[in-house]
């Protein structure tokens, strides 16, 4: 089956795709956002009414109805695999709503005879994990990851895989039902893909789900470098209403070391960017909702090391679909944070019935930071007064930082190395985000007037937003400025011994600052 002797041929075809369905295009945004109005009317209107409530102040409560029920009917496999005759292609729009991915992008098909054909070139890719830290990584056709693959269950594809890179390669299909021989393993299933070859895996999609595709040789590596990249084969005949915004993210982690533009795939423990579709917050795009929305978010995980538990702001939500396929109704509990384990995928949905700007993020708090947030001297607590004075004849300016914690070093701008960002910070409506790595926001608007382009930061509306506390305020609510009168632990007090704090010495012999609180000196 594998197209490798005839490479030259596969090179020659010219590359016009008839359904171009790339990163989108103003007027897909707009295509979308047409439909989207009218479905979220016609729909969620229950939904986006239980929003609005939301947003003159009321109480959340859960809402046992608001829950987006999806795809009740058996999953096909449960009924036995879909006939391997292929169906008529799918098409989006009538057969699905494209899903959105943040960052990435669909990988566009032509259709040769009834047949979806899609192109993966595997090769370097120059990648920029956030503004300021770019890295010699490698995915396929020019992205990191890999772009989306998206079919329909029944459809028939034919997919070329040419090879660029100086290594051999396969591509697996993870969790596609798919012929022994078209499985991908290098060496199990099929020869090794070697550069400059092109190899043609062909197959009739038999489930619906999330999946994925990956290098199947020198998994370490190759995956380590990048490539992977989502398969997403949408339900012939959906039982419920399709989802208003179908987000699709693949999580990564690597380890890049400072100063370096290679990530360095032997790295077993010492992640230091965590990603979710390559980027790494602050270069992670939003995921912009209109109120009422159905909203879908799908997770695959293909990190080397690390499962991620996706903790979603704002909202709970239903796990509706692990790579396995869909789960069964009552098998479906209401949660907050979605784990998402190595060589996995999770797929979320809830009706965005609350608007503002949410936070969603690994709550791995190691996972959301980025490089130099590792590994370094614990500082909390030292009095770093007599070292400085020490240390600036020698390095004019020299401050001792992370007594406080990392904070500071988002608010203070942090000097890094040419080529490096920042362990953590990003600039927001209010302040700076203390947060890096796996971190990306929800953005759920009544109104989109550019579409779903980053609308910006929510307007909290009068009386919903967290401000500094106002004399009047507290004086009513008896709460003293000090904290002296707060509630405490019941029990008593508890000292350290005198000798058992070393850290509360200063480098200078000098002892401890009477507040306990040290502050750099100017
Ligand atoms: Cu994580």
């Amino acid at each position: 089956m594998a197209a490798g002797s005839e490479p030259a041929r596969v090179r020659s075809t010219p590359v016009s795709f008839q359904q171009p369905r790339g990163p989108a295009s103003p007027s897909d945004r707009l295509r979308i956002t047409r439909r989207s109005i009218l479905a979220g009317a016609a729909l969620a209107g229950g939904a986006a009414l239980t929003g609005l409530s939301r947003a003159r102040g009321q109480p959340l409560q859960p809402q046992p109805d608001r829950d987006f029920r999806v795809e009740q009917e058996t999953p096909s496999r449960d009924n036995g695999p879909t006939p391997q005759q292929p169906m008529p292609p799918g098409e989006p729009g009538t057969h699905y709503t494209p899903v959105v991915v943040p960052n990435g992008w669909t990988l566009p098909y032509r259709l040769i005879d009834g047949v979806k054909v899609f192109h993966l070139v595997a090769e370097e890719v120059t990648h920029e994990f956030a503004p300021g830290l770019i890295a010699h990584c490698w995915g396929y056709n020019g992205s990191v990851h890999g772009p989306v693959i998206e079919a329909v269950e029944g459809d028939r594809v034919r997919i070329y895989v040419t090879n660029r890179l100086k290594a051999p390669t396969t591509v697996h299909w993870h969790g596609v039902l798919l012929p022994s021989g078209m499985d991908g393993v290098g060496g199990l299933s099929q020869k090794s893909i070697l550069p400059g070859e092109t190899f043609m895996y062909d197959f009739t999609l038999r489930q619906h789900g999330t999946l994925m595709y990956h290098s199947h040789h020198d998994e370490m590596t190759q995956m380590g470098m990048g490539m992977t990249g989502l398969f997403i084969i949408h339900p012939r005949e959906p039982g419920g209403p399709r989802p208003d915004r179908d987000f699709a993210i693949m999580l990564h982690e690597w380890y890049v070391p400072v100063g370096t533009s290679r990530p360095d795939p032997n790295e077993m423990s010492d992640f230091n960017i965590l990603t979710m579709n390559g980027k790494c917050f602050p270069g992670t795009a939003p995921l912009v909702a209109r109120l009422g929305q159905r909203v879908r978010i799908r997770i695959g995980n293909l990190s080397a090391m690390n499962h991620h538990p996706i903790h979603l702001h704002g909202y709970y939500f239903r796990v509706t679909e692990t790579d396995g396929g869909v789960i069964p109704e009552a098998g479906r509990w209401p949660e907050t944070t979605v784990l998402v384990p190595v060589g996995s995928t999770r797929t979320v949905d809830f009706v965005a019935d609350n608007p503002g700007d949410w936070a969603m993020h690994c709550h791995m708090t190691h996972h959301v930071m980025n490089q130099m947030g590792h590994g370094i001297a614990n500082m909390i607590g030292v009095n770093p007064e007599g070292l400085d004075a020490r240390v600036r004849p020698l390095l004019p300016g020299y401050m001792t930082m992370g007594q406080d914690g990392m904070g500071e070093m988002a608010d203070m701008g942090m000097q890094v190395p040419e080529n490096s960002i920042p362990m953590l910070g990003g600039q927001g409506p209010h302040d700076t985000i203390t947060m890096g790595g796996m971190f990306t926001i929800l953005k759920v608007r009544e109104s989109l007037p550019n579409g779903y382009d980053d609308p910006g930061w929510y307007e909290n509306p009068p009386g919903t937003q967290s401000v500094l506390a106002v004399s009047d305020a507290m004086r009513r609510d008896g709460i003293d400025k000090s904290g002296d009168r707060a509630p405490r632990a019941p029990g008593p007090k508890i000292d350290l011994p005198r000798n058992a704090e070393p850290s509360r010495e200063t480098p200078d012999g000098q002892g401890t600052h009477p507040s306990g609180h040290h502050y750099p000196s100017p």
